[in-house]
This record gives C-alpha cells, sequence and structure tokens, in this order.
C-alpha cells in the first residue's frame, strides 16, 4: 500500500502544462483569465516543486535504509538566489516546461525575472553553501543544510544621488513557493535563565539550567535538487515561533498587549540577516541568532539519529557536522550540554563525541572578523555554555600546560578567554579545540592559518590542520547563466562538463582553432549587449559592447582594494583629457558590490565612484573611449548577469587579505581573464590557467608583511609618482564633488596617512599591468585564446572537487545514488 501511493509524474509539455493549469487552479486558486504573472510563476514553481518531492523523499529513504553517514553543514548564510530555472535545468525539464507555458501565451524568461532572489547570505561564505548544496545533491552525497529563514536577507540597494540607500529585502511578500513549512517538527531553545547545581552521591556535579526564556524553532524545508539524475537533498531553515507556554503566561495574567509584544520580540530572532561581511556586528541578537540556529540544529540531528536506532557514542560513526566559519561554534557547548545533560554522559564521552563530529572551516583571516564575545554577555544569554567553555578551557590549557611546561605566553595566546580588558570568549579558539580538523579554504589562506592566526595550535595539533580550496558550481555559473557559451561548449565537446568539469579540458584544443574563437567572440558580444542594455536600463549609462568589459564585483571593502581600481580609472581619464591615451583601448570599467550600512569608509567608496563615474561619463572629450557605472543592488542574479559578458576580472586584493574568492572563478570559468594579485586562490588559479594566461601584479604576502614591519610610508609613492599624485589631489579637491569641495578628503587621507592595504605601493605596477590587458585587448584572436584556455582549465575550480575534497578528508561520507527507485 505504501509504495502504490508513489505516481511519478510525466515531464513531456502536455503533462507539465496540466500541471501548471492544475496548481494554477487547484492550489492557488486562480481563474487563468486574470492571473497575473506572479500567480503563473507560482503555478510553475509549484508544478516543478511536484516533480523533486517523490525523488526527496526516495533520497531521505536512501540514506537511512543504507545507515549512510551524513553531513550537515551549519551556515548563518545560504545565498541561492532563485529557485526556478535552476530546478528546471537540475531537473531536465527546461524546454519542456517552457514551451508549456508558451502554449498558455505566458514567456518563461518574463515570468522566471519575477522571482525573488532568496538572498540569505551576505557574499562569499553564503554563496560558498549554496554552491556546496548543489554539489551535495548532484553527486548523491548524503548531505544537508541547516540554517535560518531570514525574514529579511540581504538589503536591497538603492545608489540615490551617488549614495547608498538600504531597503529591507521583503523576499516573502508574496509567499515562497519553494519551502515546506514543518509546524511539527519545533524545537525549544532556552536563553537566559540561572545554573542549579545538585551534587551526586558521589560528589560529581549535576548541573541544571533552568528558567529564562523559550523560544521555538519551526522548520521551513527547502528541497534542493541535484543536476540530472543527482538526488534531491534538503536545506532546513529555522523560524522563531513564540512558545505557547510563553504567550499562556501573559495572557493568564490579562496583559494581552504585554503577551502579543513578547510574541513579537522572540520571534525577532529570525527577522533580519545581519549585513556585515568581513567584520563582527557583536549585538546580543546575533549571539541570540546563532545559538537559535545551533541548538535547533542540534536537537534535530539527534533527533533524527536517536530514531535511526542508534546510539550517542556512535554518532561520529553517523553523522559529521560542518561549521560554517565561527558563526556556529557554540555548537561545541551545545553539543557537550545536549550530551551531558539531557543525556547523561560523563564529560570524557561527551568530548570524545564532540571532537570527533565536529569540523570547522574557517573563512577569514581579517582581525575584525574574527568573533569575539563579551564573558558578561555569554553568561546572561547563555550561563550554561559559559560555564562548559570554562570547563573547555581548563581541561584544554592544562593539557598544553602538561607539553609545554613553563610557557605561560603559550597559555595565554591560546586561551579560549581573551583576558585583555573585558574578557571574551574567542569563539575561533572554541572551534578549533572543539572540532577533529580546521580547514581554510585557498592553499595560500591555510598555510597564512597555520603560520600566523592559528600558528599556536598547529604547532599543538597539527593533524587538524587541512586545506580545501573553494569551487564554484557549473551548473549555476556557466550552463545557467552563460546559456550561449554552455551550448557552444557541449556542441564542441559534449556535456560530460556540467556533472564533471575536468571534462572542460578538451576545449584547450579549440583555443587554437580560428574558428571556435569567432564563435567564441561572437558569445561574449551577444552577453555583453545584453548587459549593455541592463546598464541603460538600470543605471542610466549608455555603453558600447565593443569596449574592453572591466569588473570588479564582490563587496565594497578596503582591502579588496575598489579605490585602486578607481585609480587606474582616474588615471586612464587623464591620459584621456592629456591626448595621451592612443595606445588605450576604449574601456567600460562595471562595479558593483554593497557596503555594510554601518561600514562609513566602503560608503564613501560608493560615493567616490559615482561621482567620478558622473564626472567622466559626461565629459565629451572622452566620449566612448571610457565608462565607469556602478550597479546597484549587486546580488546572485545580478552576478549572472555581468559574469559572462565580462572580459577582465579585477582580483586585486592586498596580498594576504583575501582568504580565497570564489568571483575569480566564476569570471575565468566564463572566460575572463584576471588581473589580480598573488592573493587567495589567484594563485591556484595562475597555476592552472598557466603564467601567460592571467595579469600577476603587486606585492607579495611576504613582501606586504615587510612593508608593513618596516615602517610602511605611503607618502613616499605620493611624492615620487606624479600620475599617482595628480589622481590623489583631484580626489582632494573639488573636482569630482563640485558641489562640496572636501566630501571625499577622508579617503586621501586614509591612503596617504595609513593606506592600511598598500594601495599606493602597488599603484605603478597595477597601472603597468593594465597597459599590458591593453595591448592584448588590441589583438583579439590572442585575447580569445587565452580566454577559451582560462574556461577550458577551470576544472579544478568545481565546487564538486572541492565538496569531495571535504567528504573524503574530512565527513567520511560516500555517494548514495537513489535513481532507480522510483
Ligand atoms: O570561502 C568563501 C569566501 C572566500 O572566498 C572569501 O575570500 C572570504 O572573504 C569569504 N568570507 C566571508 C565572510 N568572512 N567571514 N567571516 O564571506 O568567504
Amino acid at each position: 500500500l505504501h509504495e502504490s501511493v508513489f505516481t511519478p509524474l510525466e515531464n513531456d509539455c502536455k503533462a507539465l502544462g496540466d500541471s501548471i493549469r492544475g496548481r494554477l487552479i487547484h492550489s492557488l486558486g486562480k481563474d487563468p483569465r486574470i492571473a497575473t504573472e506572479r500567480d503563473w510563476l507560482h503555478a510553475v514553481a509549484l508544478a516543478v516543486r511536484e516533480r523533486m518531492l517523490e525523488r526527496w523523499i526516495f533520497t531521505r529513504r536512501g540514506y537511512q535504509d543504507a545507515s549512510a553517514k551524513r553531513v550537515y553543514y551549519l551556515s548563518m548564510e545560504f545565498l541561492i538566489g532563485r529557485g526556478l530555472i535552476n530546478a528546471m535545468l537540475n531537473l531536465g525539464i527546461y524546454d519542456a516546461t517552457r514551451e508549456a507555458l508558451a502554449e498558455f501565451g505566458m514567456d518563461l524568461g518574463e515570468i522566471a525575472e519575477l522571482e525573488a532572489d532568496a538572498a540569505l547570505g551576505n557574499g562569499g561564505l553564503g554563496r560558498l553553501a549554496a554552491c556546496i548544496l548543489d554539489s551535495l545533491a548532484t553527486q548523491c552525497l548524503p548531505g544537508f543544510g541547516y540554517g535560518i529563514r531570514y525574514e529579511y536577507g540581504m538589503f536591497a540597494q538603492e545608489i540615490r544621488d551617488g549614495i547608498q540607500i538600504e531597503h529591507p529585502d521583503t523576499w516573502l511578500r508574496y509567499g515562497n513557493p519553494w519551502e515546506l513549512p514543518r509546524p511539527e517538527g519545533l524545537h525549544p531553545v532556552r536563553f537566559y535563565g540561572h545554573l542549579i547545581t545538585h551534587y551526586r552521591a558521589n560528589g560529581e556535579a549535576q548541573h541544571f539550567w533552568e528558567d529564562g526564556e523559550t523560544v521555538m524553532a519551526m522548520p521551513y524545508d527547502l528541497p534542493i535538487p541535484g543536476y540530472g539524475p543527482g538526488n534531491v537533498n534538503n536545506l532546513r531553515l529555522w523560524a522563531a515561533k513564540a512558545s505557547r507556554d510563553f504567550e499562556l503566561e501573559y495572557f493568564n495574567e490579562g496583559d494581552y498587549i504585554g503577551a502579543v509584544e513578547q510574541k513579537n520580540q522572540s520571534e525577532n530572532i529570525s527577522r533580519v540577516l545581519y549585513p556585515n561581511d568581513a567584520s563582527q556586528a557583536g549585538r546580543e541578537l546575533r549571539l541570540k541568532q546563532e545559538y537559535f540556529f545551533v541548538s535547533a540544529s542540534l536537537q534535530d540531528i539527534l533527533g533524527r539519529h536517536r530514531e535511526d536506532g542508534h546510539t550517542l557514542s556512535a554518532l561520529p560513526n553517523h553523522v559529521a557536522i560542518q561549521l560554517n566559519d565561527t558563526h556556529p561554534a557554540i555548537a561545541v557547548a551545545e553539543l557537550m550540554r545536549l550530551l551531558m545533560d539531557d543525556n547523561d554522559l560523563p564529560w570524557n564521552a561527551a568530548w570524545r563525541i564532540t571532537v570527533k563530529t565536529l569540523a570547522y572551516t574557517n573563512h577569514t583571516l581579517m582581525p575584525e572578523a574574527l568573533e569575539t564575545w563579551p564573558v558578561e554577555l555569554m553568561t546572561r544569554v547563555l550561563p550554561r555554555h559559559m560555564q562548559i567553555i570554562y570547563d573547555i578551557n581548563h581541561r584544554f590549557l592544562n593539557d598544553v600546560r602538561h607539553r609545554f611546561p613553563g610557557d605561560q605566553e603559550l597559555l595565554r595566546r591560546v586561551s579560549l578567554i581573551d583576558e585583555a580588558g573585558a574578557r571574551r570568549v574567542r569563539m575561533a579558539h572554541l572551534a578549533v579545540v572543539g572540532s577533529h580538523h580546521t580547514n581554510g579554504v585557498a592553499a595560500l589562506h591555510s598555510e597564512l592559518l597555520r603560520n600566523t592566526l592559528f600558528s599556536d595550535f598547529y604547532r599543538i595539533m597539527p593533524e587538524r590542520f587541512v586545506n580545501v580550496t573553494n569551487g564554484v558550481t557549473p551548473r549555476l555559473w556557466l550552463h545557467q547563466a552563460n546559456p550561449d557559451l554552455s551550448r557552444m561548449i557541449c556542441k564542441h565537446i559534449g556535456d560530460g562538463w556540467i556533472r564533471d568539469l575536468d571534462q572542460i579540458a578538451p576545449l584547450a584544443a579549440l583555443a587554437e582553432n580560428a574558428e571556435v574563437r569567432a564563435e567564441f567572440r561572437q558569445v561574449k558580444l551577444a552577453n555583453k549587449r545584453r548587459l549593455a542594455d541592463y546598464i541603460a536600463a538600470e543605471a542610466g549609462v549608455r555603453v558600447k559592447p565593443e569596449a574592453l568589459f572591466d569588473v570588479q564585483i564582490k563587496r565594497i571593502h578596503e582591502y579588496k582594494r575598489q579605490l585602486l581600481k578607481l585609480l587606474h580609472v582616474i588615471s586612464l581619464y587623464n591620459r584621456i583629457r592629456d591626448g595621451q591615451a592612443d595606445d588605450c583601448v576604449p574601456r567600460v570599467v562595471l562595479f558593483a558590490g554593497k557596503a555594510a550600512p554601518a561600514y562609513i569608509m566602503a560608503k564613501q567608496i560608493i560615493r567616490l565612484i559615482n561621482d567620478v563615474a558622473d564626472v567622466v561619463n559626461n565629459d565629451p572629450i572622452v566620449g566612448d573611449r571610457l565608462k565607469c557605472v556602478f550597479v546597484p543592488n549587486y546580488g546572485v542574479s545580478i552576478a549572472t548577469i555581468i559574469i559572462p559578458a565580462a572580459d577582465l576580472s579585477e582580483q586585486i586584493s592586498t596580498a594576504g587579505t583575501e582568504a580565497s574568492g570564489t568571483g575569480n572563478m566564476k569570471l575565468a570559468l566564463n572566460g575572463a581573464l584576471t588581473i589580480g594579485t598573488l592573493d587567495g586562490a589567484n594563485i591556484e588559479i595562475r597555476d592552472e590557467v598557466g603564467a601567460d594566461n592571467i595579469f600577476i601584479f603587486g606585492l607579495h604576502t611576504d613582501e606586504v608583511e615587510a612593508r608593513q614591519q618596516a615602517g610602511y610610508d605611503p607618502r613616499k609613492h605620493y611624492r615620487e609618482n606624479p600620475s599617482l599624485a595628480r589622481c590623489l589631489d583631484m580626489i582632494a579637491s573639488d573636482f569630482f564633488a563640485p558641489d562640496e569641495p572636501h566630501r571625499h578628503q577622508a579617503i586621501v587621507d586614509s591612503l596617504l596617512h595609513e593606506d592600511r592595504y598598500l594601495l599606493l605601493a602597488d599603484y605603478a605596477a597595477y597601472i603597468e599591468t593594465q597597459n599590458e590587458v591593453d595591448r592584448l585587448y588590441r589583438e583579439p584572436e590572442d585575447w580569445s585564446r587565452k580566454a577559451i584556455l582560462n574556461t577550458a582549465r577551470m576544472g579544478r575550480f568545481s565546487i564538486d572537487r572541492t565538496v569531495r575534497e571535504y567528504a573524503s578528508q574530512i565527513w567520511g561520507i560516500e555517494p548514495r545514488s537513489v535513481k532507480g527507485q522510483e
């Protein structure tokens, strides 16, 4: 009986049309005569979703029946973007669905544009999490995401008079057709309260965490379809709901309004994503968000483990949990608490299980991004966890003392508590000590972790440190975003590369074929036309598609050095005005990215970019030789328009600051040439594409450090380089801000007096390398050969390789394909 309820749906145009009509009328209750495009969007999404759910159920069954070890990816961020086209392509029903819609007189392209991006992340870290989910499902690996269902995701960015204005991201306003609410699967999460200690007859202490506030975590499930015959895995996002007990208490006291206020208060936990990238918010609500989703996820995981009939001591055999940065690092203390307080395990057993189950990925070396929480705050919000952290620290430091006797400084440095000033808990230390592996996300980054940030830990437990270089999903970032290039590649070498990017390598031989190069240029030009139309509509600037499209698209941050790019723009502008730009090719310089709302300097940089763009774009002497555009509201969907159209990819962070970068991979995969420093994954990209097919410039990590050690003086470069001095003087004067003369003084001051990221030191090399870029662009055959080689040599940067490395080195999981069960 149970098996006969499954009736696999057909995927032909007729069946899809029937489903779409059925969902429109029977699920949404809409009359096709008056249905809006958005109604059709929801109807199609439901019709597509129907085609995932049986496989989703079979996937879960398959893992359970095989008693497969699972990985749970705990991340505060999942930057997924839109779901519709991705799901259709992954399920292989794109063409049939488009045709079915056309029969109703609807255009799939237009409808798909109405879907809101699920922008539940800031940037690299969140997008990596989304790529990892795609890969787990595609490779039939038992892997699930756990995160937060933010009611408001990443803010929407408007540029008004050159200034960033933030608007709330109301992505759920029309509902989310992909999610399945599971109100029956609530878990309670406690905050505040106090501890009571009882002593057993044997003198052992038993701790009870009592009172405080309880918030309920309610799960919403999002099916994640793999590409082709892949599995359908699950992303479970938690929303905060007031607990019934909590409400009743107030209602019984007759304080109706008070009850509603309190309800709102507790539900605020999942209200909004913190828009901080590479800096810590440090607010109580943030700590509560972190604990909220960690506690709910761990309760869920332990519950499933029990249901599967396994003992707790066998947890590491069946479960791996990956902490995406330190945001979920409280998991170390929470797992200990659940094992000891709720399951009566002794410390040593609980500790063995915890360390063997958890692993931690670090995504940044930036000191301002490393999470620490005041001991006072942690004690108040999570008193039991603070106590457990003290215990972990005590035992860990005893161990270190034993192994390195007399080294007080070492103890101070590795302690989980920073004792300098008001005491703080170091979450990165907690994550390293409480997990079996810590990984960086590119070779250089992992080396720097071992030699700088975690050098003491590396000395103490070297076997815990590994590297797993990031990757990107070729499904979204080439096959979906760049359909013309995808078709062209498939025509020449087949479509195996979509599931296995190593299979794109044979394209390299075709780079020698003039016809293929011409075809490649045609595709690029068409993508540039599409972007030019978008820019005209969204930024009001007309650009020529034949120009070199030079893009820097990423969060706005001083270390990423958007200002260095802008100095190049100003220097080009000066050369044009001086009549010395004959050797320069026409360029369109595109910037896109959001600034954290409280990051004043980043917002100032956006304003300067727009001020410079205003002058350059409206100067008749310049014409089409140079355009500068800030594309507003950068996110996943806009990236899919920009990346396929890029000629030049700017990856110019100060060496030693960008952990990896993944935009660098997406752009190279789409045949953009990189201009970059030897930072993050740029180094590995150079190794793959060959030094002749990338533009590398600037100081190396050790040189950066040496300059800083020696007392770096940015004014020296100002004095010695007249072109640089001229650019800086123009910014400092009223040239770009005639209505407000000193508007950009703070930028110039920071560059001349500190220049923390050594822009001025790298300026000359950067300009010289940009001149080389110009020279090569004048040779379209050479340029396109190198561009094709970039695409062809990106195999290593597939997220599938990344995930396989995690699976074998860290998680110990294996593929379980469920195909054939339907
Ligand atoms: O690992 C993904 C991504 C890296 O590629 C970037 O280099 C890195 O900056 C980014 N980090 C973040 C937030 N940092 N923290 N914490 O997005 O991770």
